[in-house]
């Protein structure tokens, strides 16, 4: 058992004063409120829950602030997706663990306590499968081990580069499956996570563009009642494209195709008309959103405001990893509407209320029902928590939701001072307890394949 004392915690139903927490087996097994600290407590003034982070491909990490210089015919989203697949190309099993372990040590320390690990890079650089199919998901499953983050693997079904089964491109020959090869896949899958103490399996139909309505039709079944996660609109020619094969935009196609419940998160839900934000919000599925990324790509803006005001659930991802910073994916969430709309404290929701605070509760929510798991903190749920480093010039004397707005609009990641996995330190003093083993690894890997 492990023991805690917090002068101020955020809990599930709330912030809370003086309060004892105690840990078995990485759970909560008791909370006191107005209590007293005893010998053996470890104290800490304030602290929140861990963010889930919904939506990263671990391997653009190695790739971070590589794709900011202009090419030859104007660059977007899918010139700076050639790049991407070219990353891939000498990728093997260990890189990616090492690779995946410098992400997650920093998704730790950013704030987060799991990842949705979008999964899709499967086969090896000519496109054959390995000998065993599920090598790669072997090595994310060990960066998750390496860093002690909690995963949900979702491993992504991919089969064609466009609307109506158009075949696949060269740069997509490592992520493709028929429906047999992919349930071969996720059986080895469940094996590997068999390692972790709380992992959970989903999966991700890539996008309406990689798959026939018959393989989600599948997708779904194979599901059961697991996560599933797909990007759905990012772009504005996908969606053109999208309308262009089927009459409908991809948000109103899936809506009226497949039963979209709580199962299901929405990634990049961008671009959506009135009918399509009323109609998600309904649904229950989660938006998942990466507003770093959709910058750093040019994606274009969430209907952030409308969907949440109909009680749109909300998450947020790191996506490809160019920044990781749970703070910033809020506070970007925030500036973009701000931007939009000349206004301020655009999502707070009602007068009176915390803009940090709104977004960081709702994504807490958002996050946890995407990836499968509880919200949270209270009995019987993970002791996944941040506490914040109440001498860091921004959070000087402040307290409940004020400390969450100074740290998501002030201090950032440089705010956090110890992450907790179920109840063990991973991140003291705001580094992960093995960065250093961990960014060596890494600069090995980048070495391999990049030199
Ligand atoms: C991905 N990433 O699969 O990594 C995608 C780009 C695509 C983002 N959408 C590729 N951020 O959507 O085809
Ligand atoms: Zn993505």
């Amino acid at each position: 058992m492990v023991s805690f004392f917090f002068n101020e915690i955020l809990l599930a139903d709330g912030w809370a004063k003086d309060v004892r927490l105690l840990v078995v087996d990485g759970r909560i097994s008791a909370i006191e409120t107005s209590a007293i600290k005893q010998d053996g407590d470890a104290h800490h003034a304030l602290a929140i829950p861990a963010l889930g982070n919904l939506h990263s491909h671990a391997f653009q990490r190695a790739m971070a602030g590589m794709t900011e210089v202009t090419g030859p015919t104007g660059d977007s989203f899918w010139t700076w997706r050639e790049i991407m697949y070219r990353s891939v190309d000498r990728l093997t099993p260990e890189g990616l663990r090492n690779v995946a372990a410098m992400a997650y040590a920093e998704m730790l320390e950013g704030g987060f306590g799991r990842v949705g690990e979008f999964h899709y890079v499967h086969h090896d650089a000519d496109g054959q499968g390995y000998a065993d199919p599920a090598v790669m998901s072997a090595a994310i499953v060990q960066a998750a081990q390496d860093t002690g983050i909690g995963l949900t693997h979702l491993p992504v079904f991919y089969a064609h580069s466009g609307f109506g089964g158009q075949a696949p491109s060269h740069g997509q020959r490592r992520f493709l499956h028929d429906i047999d090869g992919f349930v071969r896949l996720m059986d080895g899958a469940r094996e590997y996570l068999r390692c972790l103490p709380d992992a959970i399996l989903g999966l991700a139909p890539h996008s309406l563009r990689a798959v026939t309505p018959e393989q989600l039709a599948a997708l779904e079944q194979l599901a059961g009642g697991a996560p599933i996660h797909i990007h759905i609109a990012e772009q504005v020619k996908e969606v053109e494209d999208c309308v262009a094969w089927s009459g409908q935009r991809p948000v109103a196609w899936l809506l009226d195709h497949m039963p979209v419940d709580d199962r299901w998160c929405l990634v990049h839900a961008t671009h959506m008309d009135a009918d399509e934000v009323r109609g998600m919000a309904a649904s229950g599925a989660v938006a998942g959103l990466c507003p770093i990324t959709e910058a750093n790509l040019g994606d274009g803006l969430f209907s952030a405001p409308e969907f949440m005001a109909l009680g749109g659930r909300i998450g947020v991802g790191s996506d490809s990893n160019v920044r990781i910073d749970a703070s910033e994916e809020l506070r970007w969430l925030e500036y973009g509407q701000r931007l939009l709309r000349r206004g301020r404290n655009v999502l707070a929701g009602e007068e009176g209320r915390s803009t940090g605070q709104a977004l960081f509760q709702a994504s807490v929510i958002g996050g946890a029902q995407a990836l499968g798991v509880e919200a949270g903190l209270a009995v019987g749920h993970v002791a996944d928590m941040v506490s914040l480093d109440m001498n860091h010039p921004s959070l000087a004397r402040k307290s409940g939701a004020a400390a969450l707005d100074a740290w998501i609009f002030s201090a950032g990641r440089g705010g956090i001072d110890h992450v907790w996995r179920r109840g063990r330190a991973v991140v003291q003093g705001g580094r992960h307890i093995d960065r250093d083993y961990i960014t060596a690894r890494y600069h090995q890997a980048v070495t391999k394949l990049f030199s």
